[in-house]
């Protein structure tokens, strides 16, 4: 079945999350490159009509098992993964902060405290060297990891499922924080909807 996906809604406003991260980011970062993930991966997906699907996330739990080309995996890989992390992203934020504890105990136990861990997941993020993206991310066996990946592989290729993930592309902070990674990084946390 081909499955022709959409950009999801923005639910808020491209100057919600001012001075954190700027209208005119949010704008291109939304309408322009999550657009241009998307197309290319409803292209891929046109050429590959025997691939059956119910989500894009399945499509990317699935990478390796997909009947395709090699080429059309490393697209599906990049352009799905593009796709799905940016929904992801722009559901992860808000001008609201909401609070789950269950997932603030959880992360106690794990880290030692919300500051600690955010102390941890910042490093990820600026310790990584190019463009990809830092995660907190369950793994098979339901524990909390924070890494990061290049590019915008998902957690969901490795059998993980993405708690929180940011966007560490030069695309989504350089025009407010040039080369600024640790202050885009701290700054985050206050459009986080989450904690
Ligand atoms: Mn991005």
């Amino acid at each position: 079945m081909y499955m022709k996906f959409e950009l999801p809604k923005l639910e808020y406003a491209y100057d919600a999350l001012e001075p954190y991260i700027d209208a005119k980011t949010m704008e291109l970062h939304y309408g322009k490159h999550h657009q241009a993930y998307l197309d290319k991966f409803n292209a891929v997906l046109e050429k590959n009509p025997q691939l059956k699907f119910d989500s894009a996330e399945e499509i990317l739990m699935n990478l390796n098992k997909l009947d395709v080309s090699e080429d059309d995996r490393k697209i599906i890989k990049n352009m799905g993964g593009g796709y799905v992390n940016h929904a992801f992203f722009w559901k992860l934020m808000g001008p609201e902060k909401e609070v789950d504890n269950d997932l603030v105990a959880e992360i106690k136990i794990a880290f030692g405290s919300v500051e600690d861990f955010k102390t941890k997941f910042n490093s990820a993020a600026v310790g990584h060297f190019g463009s990809g993206w830092a995660w907190l991310a369950r793994d098979e066996n339901k524990a909390l990891k924070i890494y990061s990946l290049p590019n915008q592989d998902s957690p969901l290729t490795l059998g993980h499922q993405p708690v929180f993930g940011n966007d560490l592309w030069e695309h989504a902070y350089y025009l407010k924080y040039q080369n600024r990674r640790a202050e885009y990084a701290d700054n985050w946390w206050n459009v986080l909807k989450l904690i």
